[in-house]
């Protein structure tokens, strides 16, 4: 691991998971219910948490839920700009403490706070960014703050040190033109190969919008788009980056579009399998 080259004052071996919910879908686009998330993924996250559950990742690694993945709660949101700030500094105070942090969704939106709190701690990290949408509107219906648009305030702020995006099939010529300006690499689910994302070290930052998962994994978000990845494909991607992952969202699972929890259910897996990934310096010494 290179975790020299993190950045942070926490030692690699007090290095924890903090997880942290940020109910807020206010500057979705379409439909509301995203608030209802981090509720409705820690609900399916038993199976793997509680006591009778398995916390071990594919890679070997136990999360432990009280141990090495400390659960902080929710910021408490206001659906106003002021949540910019208190999403920052929650995400900067647990990134000081903890080393790690994975945040639970919220419509995106919540990815630009959150990388200006990791950007604070950490420095700009690689993004890997897993998405149907690019997200990069210079603004949505009148919003800078759009769910549509927050990957615009991440470059313009030089909050990513390289952007990478994975999955996307919904695109037009304003978003083209700001992915060319802004030099994103972005791979186009028609010409996805896992083969084909970048070989990507250095802290790394994993922004997963759950739609990016095809439908039929994924059914409850906002902005279903069929055609896309599976569970299996990221977790080949997230195999395949090397550098230590030093923050992560799950953002977009709206509930109340879910059938019999199943996309909450998938944004647990990827709880435990960023968890893991995040604590791989415990690799020889988990279970
Ligand atoms: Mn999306």
């Amino acid at each position: 691991m290179n975790s020299d080259r993190i950045g942070s004052k926490v030692e690699p071996e007090s290095i924890a998971v903090a997880l942290l919910g940020i109910p807020s879908d206010t500057n979705s686009s379409f439909q509301r219910g995203a608030a209802a998330a981090p509720a409705a993924i820690r609900q399916a996250m038993r199976p793997y948490f509680e006591e009778w559950g398995n916390p071990v990742a594919e890679n070997g690694v136990g999360v432990v839920s009280g141990e090495n993945l400390i659960d902080v709660g929710n910021v408490p949101v206001t659906e106003n700009v002021k949540d910019v700030e208190a999403i920052s500094g929650a995400v900067a105070d647990h990134s000081r403490q903890y080393g790690r942090v994975l945040c639970l969704g919220g419509d995106h939106f919540v990815t630009y706070p959150i990388l200006r709190g990791i950007a604070a701690v950490h420095g700009p990290p690689t993004v890997l960014h897993f998405d149907a949408h690019p997200d990069i509107h210079h603004e949505y219906q009148g919003n800078r703050l759009s769910h549509a648009s927050p990957f615009a305030r991440i470059m313009e702020e030089k909050l990513a040190s390289r952007l990478v995006q994975v999955g996307i099939r919904s695109f037009d010529a304003h978003q083209d033109a700001q992915i060319q300006h802004f030099g994103v690499e972005s791979i186009r689910m028609s010409d996805f190969e896992v083969e084909r994302v970048p070989d990507l070290d250095g802290p790394l930052y994993i922004s997963l919008d759950l739609d990016a998962l095809d439908p039929a994994f994924a059914p409850g978000v906002s902005h279903p788009e069929p055609g896309g990845l599976s569970v299996r494909e990221i977790l080949a991607v997230l195999r395949k980056v090397r550098g230590p992952i030093v923050g992560a969202d799950i953002v977009e699972l709206n509930p109340a579009r879910d059938i019999q929890d199943r996309t909450a259910i998938v944004a647990a897996k990827f709880v435990k399998e960023f968890a893991g990934r995040m604590l791989e310096h415990l690799l020889n010494t988990s279970y």
